[in-house]
C-alpha cells in the first residue's frame, strides 16, 4: 500500500459549509455556554435519534463522569473489562469501586447471567457497554436492575443511531452516554452527550455540566465544566445532514468484509442480531488458533503494508495497573473477555475507504 490506511478516518462536511457556520459564530460572538448552535443540535439529535432529552458534552468521558454524579451513584458498580479504558476510569474518578463481570462470547457485552453473582450490599449500579454498537441484553439487565434496585448507565459511546426494532437503543437504562470523538460514526471533533428520559433529569445534568449553576448567583451542586462549544455544535449539525449516507457507506464496507471473510478457517466474525439496525462503527474479527498466522502476527504484517488495524480492546481494562489488584480483575473471573481480547483485530472501516483499498486489506489478511 503506497499510503497509510488507519482503522478509521473521520467523515467531514464540505469545508465551505463549515466556514459559513464559523462566520455566523463570529458574527454572533456567542462561542459557548448553550448558544444557538448548541440548542439546535440538541433538538436535531433528539429527532434524529428518537430520544426524549439529550445534553451535549465536550467529550464522552466527562459525560460518563457526570452521569454517575447525576444519579448519586455510590459504592460498587458492576461493569465490563472489555471496553475502552474511559468506561472504568469514570468510576474511579467518582471514588467508586469497579466490579468486573465477564462478557458473553457472542455479544461481547456483559453476560447478564453472571451479573447477579457479583451483586453485594454495596452495589448501586451497573455500567454496561454496547460494545462496537451491538446491543447489550437490555431486557435481562433491566429486569435484574429492577429486581435488585440498581441504576443502569449504558456506555453507548459506540451506539449512535443503533435501533432495536423501531426503538433507539439509547432509550434503555436510566441514562445512556454517547461519544462524538473524531473516531466515532458521528463526530464533533471532540464531544459527547447524555440521553435521559425526563425534563427534571435533563435539568439536573445541565446544571452539573455548568459548574452547578442554576442562575447567576446560585450554585446547587459541585458541578464540572462539561459544556460543548458552538464550533463543535455547528460541526455536529453539518455532520447530521449526511448521517444516512455515512451509515449506508459503512454498511457497504462491512458487507464486503463479510462476503470475503466469512467461512475462512480460523477467522470468526461477529454474528448479527435479528431486528437490530447496527451502525457498523467497528469491524472486529477474531483470529483463532487454527488461522495461518497469530493475531499479533497479522497485526504486525498489516502494519508493514501500511494498514493500521487496532486491537480494540486489548489489553483488558482489568489488566491496567490501577485495576489489576481488584478481586474481580482475577483472570479466572474473566475467561471469555481474556480470550476475546487475545483474538480481536478491528479492521479499517469508514465511508471513504475505497473498494480497491479494502480488497488490498482483505488480500493481505488471506495471503
Ligand atoms: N467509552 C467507550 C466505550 C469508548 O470507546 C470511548 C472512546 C469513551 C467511552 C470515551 O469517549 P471520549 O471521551 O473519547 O469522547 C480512540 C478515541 O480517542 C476514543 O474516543 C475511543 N473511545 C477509542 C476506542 O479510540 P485511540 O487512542 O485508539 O485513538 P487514536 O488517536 O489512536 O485514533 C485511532 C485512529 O483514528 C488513528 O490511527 C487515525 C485515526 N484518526 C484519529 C484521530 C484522533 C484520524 O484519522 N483523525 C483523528 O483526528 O482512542
Amino acid at each position: 500500500m503506497d499510503h497509510k490506511i488507519f482503522v478509521t478516518q473521520p467523515s467531514l462536511p464540505p469545508l465551505s459549509e463549515f466556514v459559513e457556520s464559523l462566520q455566523k459564530i463570529w458574527d454572533s460572538k456567542v462561542l459557548t455556554n448553550g448558544g444557538a448552535f448548541h440548542q439546535e443540535l440538541e433538538r436535531a439529535l433528539c429527532e434524529y435519534l428518537g430520544v426524549k432529552y439529550i445534553s451535549l458534552f465536550n467529550n464522552g468521558t466527562i459525560a460518563l463522569l457526570t452521569a454517575l454524579q447525576a444519579l448519586n451513584i455510590k459504592g460498587e458498580v458492576i461493569t465490563t473489562p472489555y471496553s475502552f479504558v474511559a468506561t472504568t476510569h469514570s468510576l474511579l474518578w467518582n471514588g467508586l469501586t469497579p466490579v468486573f463481570v465477564d462478557i458473553d462470547p457472542e455479544t461481547l457485552n456483559l453476560d447478564p447471567k453472571k451479573i447477579e453473582a457479583a451483586i453485594t450490599d454495596k452495589t448501586t449500579a451497573i455500567m454496561p457497554v454496547h460494545c462496537y454498537g451491538r446491543p447489550c441484553d437490555v431486557d435481562a439487565i433491566g429486569q435484574l436492575a429492577r429486581d435488585k434496585g440498581l441504576k443502569v448507565i449504558y456506555d453507548a459511546a459506540h451506539a449512535f443511531g443503533v435501533r432495536v426494532g423501531d426503538e433507539s437503543l439509547l432509550n434503555f437504562g436510566d441514562l445512556s452516554i454517547l461519544s462524538f470523538h473524531a473516531t466515532k460514526v458521528f463526530n464533533t471533533f471532540e464531544g459527547g452527550a447524555i440521553v435521559c428520559g425526563t425534563p427534571e433529569m435533563k435539568q439536573r445534568i445541565d446544571h452539573l455540566k455548568n459548574f452547578g449553576f442554576t442562575d447567576e448567583v446560585t450554585v446547587v451542586e459541585a458541578g464540572i465544566n462539561g459544556k460543548m462549544s458552538e464550533v463543535n455544535a455547528a460541526l455536529g449539525l453539518l455532520q447530521l445532514k449526511n448521517m444516512d449516507q455515512v451509515l449506508t457507506d459503512r454498511l457497504l464496507v462491512a458487507n464486503r468484509y463479510r462476503e470475503r471473510l466469512s467461512d475462512i478457517q480460523g477467522i470468526r466474525l461477529p454474528t448479527l442480531d435479528e431486528g437490530v439496525t447496527i451502525n457498523n462503527s467497528y469491524f472486529p474479527i477474531f483470529i483463532q488458533k487454527d488461522f495461518s498466522i497469530s493475531r499479533d502476527g497479522l497485526y504486525d504484517k498489516l502494519k508493514t503494508q501500511n494498514i493500521y488495524s487496532r486491537r480494540y480492546f486489548y489489553p483488558l481494562i482489568s489488566e491496567f495497573p490501577m485495576y489489576k489488584n481488584l478481586p474481580s480483575a482475577d483472570h479466572g473471573n474473566l475467561r471469555v473477555a481474556s480470550d476475546v481480547a487475545s483474538q480481536v483485530l478491528c479492521l479499517p472501516i469508514y465511508p471513504s475507504l475505497t473498494a480497491l483499498d479494502q480488497t488490498k486489506i482483505i488480500d493481505s489478511i488471506l495471503n
